[in-house]
């Protein structure tokens, strides 16, 4: 799914004692979350990735923060829906990269070198009576016996509890303005550790952005990470390949919709965003969700759809005739899409600089734009007036990981940051012809993307979605096949 232009945020811009300015995050806990395989992973107490590995997550994290700092990290709230239905649970993503707790109402202290235990986990107790209604709970005692903290305390005893613990740090380190009634709870935290300074307690003096040096860490992929990454890019893969056998003209853009979340589904897994089902012209339409118009004989379909798995997400768009076969227009389009991917996939090597990627994929859709004829000029002015834009006006990818638009900076400095191993990008060049472009009519409401996921390796990049096709004569081969099936 292609990122959407940063937003202008009006008001205040928050500059902290350190001067590093707060990240945007964007943060919308995405209704996502497989609840069911949550709860039997704290009920079996085995999470799928190690919990040595989350302790690890937590230790690197106190390292950098050093000794005289407090990190505090809620659990993403439930989020009403109506009355008391919920939306679909999904953990806050850096609740989950510290913890693997899957349990809202839970809040995580970190305290590097306090002798009394330095991870501290707040969380709902144990309650028979609720939990025949809602599921299982790890109470405290869970908490400390199969996720590893060193301490646990009911949350309902937060506020004697953690001004405490806040009491004698000097900086402390919270996601500010993300969640406005947390942020409220934080500052009467503070504010009672304040009230005891003329008795002789010592206030923190700094209040520091947490992202930077979380996201930091989250952007590194280890090898559990990239094993369930490459399951979730495989459900995915397989996903797109139902859809791309079950379309047939006059199908609805819902039915095909419907393909896909049965098969995320089957394999224990989630959408990791509002699947875009577009038929056409819809197409065009880079963030389109109303995925409820009929497919007509001739259109393209394009679709961008990924899966979360143990909240890892996938990220895929393919775009494919409707009726099985490109039209030579359709076709011209897509090959120029297909060879700026692979331009653009070929700079995902360490050491490259962010941008570089981009850069490649541009420069083969400028030049195959000018050679149909959509676009005018020498090379060098459509790139530089950027004019190619009226047909391509998306970066080709983001960071992928916990969240499909993963955390981490992209330039270090007001300097596009390098590739480095372990980091996972989408690759997704596109061309969209809108229904009222100004260029021959043979060409209008076509929209296309093609988008892979790839992992930065010490080698040769790795995608790892190339179980869904993408080379147009291997797509209609498929899709021959499947009505071929079909009719017998
Ligand atoms: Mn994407």
């Amino acid at each position: 799914m292609p990122r959407s232009p940063p937003r202008r945020r009006g008001g205040t811009r928050y500059i902290e004692p350190r001067s590093e300015t707060f990240l945007d995050a964007g943060f919308v806990a995405h209704p996502c979350y497989d609840l069911a395989a949550a709860a039997r992973r704290t009920a079996s107490g085995s999470a799928v990735i190690d919990r040595k590995e989350f302790a690890r997550r937590r230790k690197q994290l106190m390292h950098l923060v050093g000794d005289d700092a407090i990190c505090i990290v809620p659990a993403a709230p439930e989020r009403l829906r109506n009355n008391d239905s919920h939306y679909p649970y999904r953990q806050d993503s850096d609740f989950h990269y510290l913890t693997g707790f899957p349990e809202p109402d839970a809040v995580l202290a970190l305290i590097p070198g306090r002798e009394h235990g330095q991870e501290i986990l707040f969380c709902r107790e144990r309650d028979p009576e609720r939990e025949a209604w809602d599921g299982a709970r790890a109470g405290p005692e869970g908490a400390v016996e199969r996720y590893g903290m060193d301490d646990a305390f009911p949350i309902g005893d937060i506020d004697d509890i953690l001004p405490g613990m806040i009491e004698g740090r000097s900086r402390v380190y919270y996601h500010f303005g993300r969640d406005t009634e947390f942020d409220i709870k934080m500052i009467g935290w503070v504010n009672r550790v304040r009230a005891q300074v003329r008795r002789g307690a010592r206030a923190p003096h700094e209040f520091v952005a947490l992202g930077h040096l979380l996201h930091d860490l989250r952007l590194y992929k280890t090898r559990d990470e990239l094993r369930l990454m490459r399951k979730a890019a495989k459900i995915a893969a397989g996903a797109h390949v139902r859809a791309m056998r079950s379309v047939r003209p006059g199908m609805n853009e819902h039915e095909v919709e419907a393909e896909l979340l049965h098969d995320f589904r089957r394999h224990g897994a989630v959408a990791s965003y509002e699947p875009i089902v577009g038929g056409g012209k819809n197409g065009c339409v880079l963030h389109y969700h109303a995925n409820n118009a009929p497919l007509r004989d001739g259109d393209l379909l394009l679709i961008d759809a990924g899966a979360e798995y143990e909240c890892y997400a996938s990220d895929i768009t393919r775009t494919f005739p409707v009726n099985g076969k490109f039209s030579p227009e359709q076709r011209a389009l897509y090959d120029i899409v297909l060879a700026a991917q692979r331009a653009a996939i070929a700079q995902i090597k360490p050491g490259k600089p962010y941008g570089a990627y981009h850069d490649a994929a541009v420069r083969v859709i400028a030049s195959g734009l000018i050679k149909l004829g959509l676009v005018k000029g020498t090379l060098d002015k459509v790139l530089r007036e950027k004019t190619y834009r009226t047909f391509y006006m998306h970066k080709t990818g983001h960071w992928l990981g916990l969240d499909v638009h993963d955390v981490g900076d992209y330039r270090i400095d007001g300097e596009d940051r390098e590739l480095e191993p372990g980091m996972v990008v989408t690759v997704e060049p596109g061309i969209y012809v809108a229904p009222d472009a100004k260029v021959a009519a043979k060409w209008r409401g076509i929209g296309i993307r093609i988008e892979d996921d790839v992992v930065v390796t010490r080698h040769d990049p790795e995608v790892i979605t190339t179980d869904v096709p993408s080379d147009p004569d291997e797509i209609e081969a498929l899709m021959a096949k499947a009505r071929l099936k079909h009719a017998s």
